[in-house]
């Protein structure tokens, strides 16, 4: 009796880990669907369209943004300054650090952060990224951190 009691509950404990197990699995695999994405890019755009808020990001707006997300003023954004900015729970914080980190010394200078993506969204090169483009930009960009993350 006392033998059959521990080999069940040795088997219940092991099942317990599976399921656990497979549990990590499949929260890790999740990948974000388009719908979740797109939040992720309005969110986005509304936390750096913020002086003037018209809808545009100007690229001034952007370096005074990186000014003030520099708090301890050495010109560079670190990781931590950098999650202080899109949040400690954001999804894709590493990989989009990584993703602007071009020279991969753990910093963003404002060359990195702001003119590279400035450029890359302003597809028609005046002096306003809009909405429209900024969209473009980032749903592409989540898309294949998403599709590389886990
Ligand atoms: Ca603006
Ligand atoms: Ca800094
Ligand atoms: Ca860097």
């Amino acid at each position: 009796m006392q033998n059959s009691v521990s080999i069940y509950l040795e088997f219940e404990q092991k099942m317990k880990l599976m399921v656990f197990a497979s549990l990590a699995v499949i929260v890790l695999g999740q990948h974000l669907n388009t719908h979740e994405l797109q939040q992720l890019v309005d969110a986005g755009f509304v936390s750096l369209d913020v002086n003037p808020k018209d809808n545009l990001l100007e690229y001034d707006e952007l370096v005074t943004l990186f000014n003030q997300k520099d708090v301890d003023g050495d010109g560079l954004l670190s990781m931590t300054e950098f999650q202080a900015h899109v949040g400690a729970d954001f999804l894709f914080a590493e990989p989009l650090f990584n993703n602007y980190d071009v020279n991969k010394d753990q910093k963003l200078s404002v060359q990195e952060f702001v003119d590279n993506a400035y450029h890359a969204m302003n597809t028609n090169g005046d002096t306003q990224v809009t909405r429209h483009e900024f969209d473009h930009y980032y749903t592409q960009l989540l898309h294949h951190l998403n599709q590389h993350h886990g």
